[in-house]
């Protein structure tokens, strides 16, 4: 396969996976598992062609890490990012390194500074260890704006911090008090 193809399964696989399994009559369970020969069925009737064999390359080569197999290799789970109602999946509860960033727009700052990080469609805020890479997310949707979370004030204030299976660290929401926007690591 070549990257296209490899790209065009995978976003198929996440907006299956994390938000409307319905679109391909999937149903996943509580932990956001999907069948996979089900799912390779379902997808096939829906016009994507692909077989075990590439679907498993592309969970290999994804640069994020987006989905997990299960131990058996018979299922398939978004590893985070849901926003499906079908999912409420049971992510690891862990303690976080000191210093976790989130990456958004500079047009949302406004709103952030009054209400604080909050999950939107999804369900979880999500935050990650990388700057680089919370600058490449905020690049999505505009001016790319670098927030430093205050880890150590958020675990006393008794914030809970979960990991999902690719790294990525997920909370409930961040208060504004916590977030301090760094400006020395964006250039553009
Ligand atoms: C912003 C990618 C206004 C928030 C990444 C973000 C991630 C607010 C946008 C994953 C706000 C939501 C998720 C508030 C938050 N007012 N805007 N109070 N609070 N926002 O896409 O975190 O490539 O749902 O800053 O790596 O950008 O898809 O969340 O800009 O892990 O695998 O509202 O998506 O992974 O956007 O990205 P999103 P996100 P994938």
């Amino acid at each position: 396969m070549n990257k296209k193809q490899r790209d065009d399964i995978s976003k198929l696989l996440s907006y299956v996976l994390r938000h409307a399994p319905e679109s391909m009559e999937l149903v996943l369970d509580r932990d956001g598992w999907a069948d996979i020969e089900d799912l390779i069925r379902k997808a096939n009737q829906y016009g994507h062609t692909f077989d075990y064999q590439m679907l498993h390359e592309v969970v290999e080569t994804n640069e994020k890490k987006r989905f997990t197999l299960s131990d058996d290799g018979q299922r398939i789970r978004a590893a985070q990012g849901h926003s499906t109602g079908q999912v409420q999946v049971q992510h690891v509860e862990k303690t976080p390194p000191a210093q976790l960033y989130h990456g958004t727009a500079g047009r949302f700052m406004a709103s952030i500074e009054a209400q604080g990080l909050i999950p939107g469609s999804r369900h979880h805020v999500h935050l990650t260890e990388s700057p680089e890479t919370a600058i490449a997310v905020g690049k999505r949707y505009g001016q790319p704006v670098l927030l430093a979370v205050d880890v150590q004030g958020m675990r006393q204030a008794g914030i809970r911090f979960f990991q999902a299976d690719n790294g990525v660290w997920l909370v409930a929401s961040v208060p504004a008090a916590y977030l301090r926007t760094v400006k020395d690591k964006i250039h553009t």
